[in-house]
């Protein structure tokens, strides 16, 4: 393993986190917490924004729900206006709220703290990261404004729908969105190179690789994977707005629009198919990994007991992370693709449930005998490992062509993806934060009002996505604003339609009590001391909580084990800091760091 050691005593000086180089130290106001290069500070910019906007979607799907529940009821949702909603809420939902909310808040916060360094390594650019962030969703707000209203292609843009009159939001629609989308892919590429540059560079004295927490790790990989795919959205979106804009045919084919002939020519939307989901089935592990990696965190500390296998839990990361860019085709199966093609992306598709099985089998195992301790952050772990099996099974089902053709398109996918990359990781962001916001704000959330809040949230998505495969078997179509009329759907999807429907209000209502608890545990809550979970890792062994600016004190914390050694026998408190040197360890405990090599994690 000794390849995998980042530094020795002598041979390491990264900007970051040397006394020697003078940190930016803020001094105004405006220094500190709005043109802010601390990474603490820019996370919190990046989760408040990210969380605004993801609210915005939230209500889009309240709206999109009361006529799909209620046909007719609400004349002030049209089809067009439908469609519109549909689109902006799957963008928002998947890039604006969990991509930067996983990476920009998260990452930001988590990855300096949990590898001892004192901040990002380039400061600058991960402030940038956050305006140009920011740009992107002033940008499409703006789109939703302008005259046509944002576009209602879908999430997926694709063309020549997407750019062709008679689209709802064909022209500044669709020209602000895609102006929005480069601009966020600016943004995340300064964030991006930060979060992999200060993982590789500056962590701490004995941080090797392989004592990385698995969030830190679960979030390198998912930048990783961002910064190789986003290029793909970055050119098709420039590509396309050159078409929309200069009339060149990079996605549009000859074509002839209300009997006029287009003066496009020559260019193949199958193309932007490829480009997008080449950006786009990575994008649902960007948002995944940092997912598994959080959950692995959770369920270890709040059963305090070491994560199980953690080697294999760090390889099917990677494993899982370089095979979801050979599956992005099976997107495609209805394009018209060759079936040998076909084959290829079901085969590579399936092979990711062995990864995936394999970290899912780590988390129960972790659990199995453990000392459960069923905190709000424990039940949404758990609650994300059911759902995201259920949601996985089901891709099971569409990851084979044959199968796939007859549900594509229906609302067995719209179920399907949301349990997998909507609820599931949005399970983990708010367990995430009940384990975190004590580090963040000195002060515990609500534990009642957290309790409640699980409870329907977890239980309100069931009753919201379960009864949605039964739709899609029957043959209901996704993107539909109404399937009155036709004779093959019985009454029984209208029915659940309607109970579908209340089940969203009830969870969108739920997140007020969310919103309501991180308001006012911020000023009222519980003061949390440094370590309320007697966690392991560095985050929880600063000098100060809410940690300053710096992170650490004078000196940066040094690595002596792995980031889970929980329940260990023979400790007062039963587990031992990643920074707590074998000598230090109470006599009588058995410590694995003091263990031979082999032993040793
Ligand atoms: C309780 C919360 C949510 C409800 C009630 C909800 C509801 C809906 C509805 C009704 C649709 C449109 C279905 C159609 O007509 O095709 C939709 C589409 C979509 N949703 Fe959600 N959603 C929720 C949360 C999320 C989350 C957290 C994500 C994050 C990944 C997400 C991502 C999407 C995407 C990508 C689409 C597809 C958009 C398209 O077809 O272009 N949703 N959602
Ligand atoms: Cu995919």
């Amino acid at each position: 393993m000794s390849s995998f050691v980042a530094h020795d005593e002598t041979g390491f000086a990264p900007p970051a986190e040397t006394g020697e180089v003078e940190l930016y130290h803020p001094k105004t106001f405006i220094g500190k917490y709005i043109w802010s290069q601390d990474a603490k500070v820019i996370a919190v910019q990046y989760a408040i924004t990210a969380m605004g906007i993801g609210l915005v979607a939230l209500v889009f799907s309240w709206l999109m729900r009361l006529q799909l529940g209620f046909p007719g009821r609400f004349s002030f949702i049209d089809p067009t206006n439908y469609l519109q909603l549909v689109s902006m809420h799957g963008m928002i939902m998947v890039v604006y709220l969990l991509t930067a909310l996983f990476l920009g808040g998260f990452g930001n916060y988590l990855i300096p703290l949990m590898v001892g360094a004192r901040d990002m390594v380039f400061p600058y650019a991960n402030m940038l990261s956050y305006w140009f962030y920011l740009a992107a969703v002033v940008l499409l707000v703006i789109g939703l404004f302008v005259p046509g209203g944002p576009s209602g292609a879908g999430w997926t843009m694709y063309p020549p729908q997407a750019i062709m009159e008679g689209t709802p939001g064909a022209r500044w629609g669709i020209i602000l969105l895609l102006i929005s989308l480069i601009v966020f892919v600016i943004g995340f590429t300064m964030g991006g190179l930060n979060y992999v540059v200060t993982v590789l560079q500056a962590r701490t004295r004995g941080m090797t690789l392989m004592r990385m927490p698995l969030t830190v790790w679960g979030i390198f990989m998912a930048t990783i994977l961002a910064l190789l795919a986003f290029p793909a959205l970055f050119v098709s979106a420039i590509m396309m707005l050159l078409d929309q804009t200069l009339g060149t045919s990079f996605f549009m084919p000859a074509l002839v629009s209300r009997g006029q002939q287009t003066n496009y020519t020559g260019g193949n939307p199958l193309l932007f198919q490829h480009l997008f989901w080449f950006f786009g089935h990575p994008e649902v592990y960007i948002v995944a990994l940092p997912a598994f990696g959080i959950v692995s965190d959770l369920i270890s500390t709040h059963a305090r007991k070491n994560i199980f296998g953690y080697r294999m839990m760090v390889w099917a990361l990677l494993a899982i992370g370089g095979l979801s860019f050979v599956v992005w085709a099976h997107h495609m199966f209805v394009s018209g693709m060759n079936p040998y093609f076909g084959f290829f992306f079901a085969t590579t598709t399936l092979i990711i449930a062995v990864p995936t099985a394999i970290k899912v089998y780590n988390w129960v195992l972790t659990l199995w005998r453990g000392n459960i301790r069923l905190t709000v952050p424990m039940l949404f772990a758990i609650a994300f490992v059911f759902t995201f099996v259920n949601g996985g099974l089901t891709g099971l089902f569409l990851g084979n062509v044959v199968v796939d053709m007859p549900l594509s398109d229906t609302m067995f996918v719209v179920a399907h993806f949301h349990m997998v990359m909507g609820i599931a990781p949005v399970l983990v962001v708010f367990g995430a934060i009940y384990h975190w916001y004590p580090k963040v704000t000195g002060r515990m959330l609500d534990d009642t009002l957290g309790k409640l809040h699980f409870w329907v949230t977890f239980i309100g998505t069931y009753a919201i996505f379960y009864p949605m495969h039964y739709l899609g078997f029957m043959g209901v179509p996704r993107r539909y604003y109404a399937i009155g009329g036709t004779n093959f759907i019985p009454d029984s999807v209208h029915l659940l339609n309607a109970w579908i429907s209340i089940a969203a209000f009830v969870v969108g209502a739920v997140q007020i009590v969310f919103f309501y608890n991180l308001v006012s545990s911020y000023f009222r809550g519980k003061p949390s001391g440094g370590n309320p979970w007697g966690a392991t890792t560095l985050e929880w062994q600063t000098e100060h909580t809410p940690p300053r600016h710096g992170n650490f004190g004078k000196e940066l914390p040094a690595v002596y084990r792995w980031a889970y050694d929980y329940g260990v026998p023979g400790v007062a408190v039963d587990y031992i800091p990643q920074n707590v040197p074998p000598k230090e360890v109470p006599a009588g405990a058995w410590d694995r760091a003091a263990q031979p090599a082999g032993v040793v994690p």
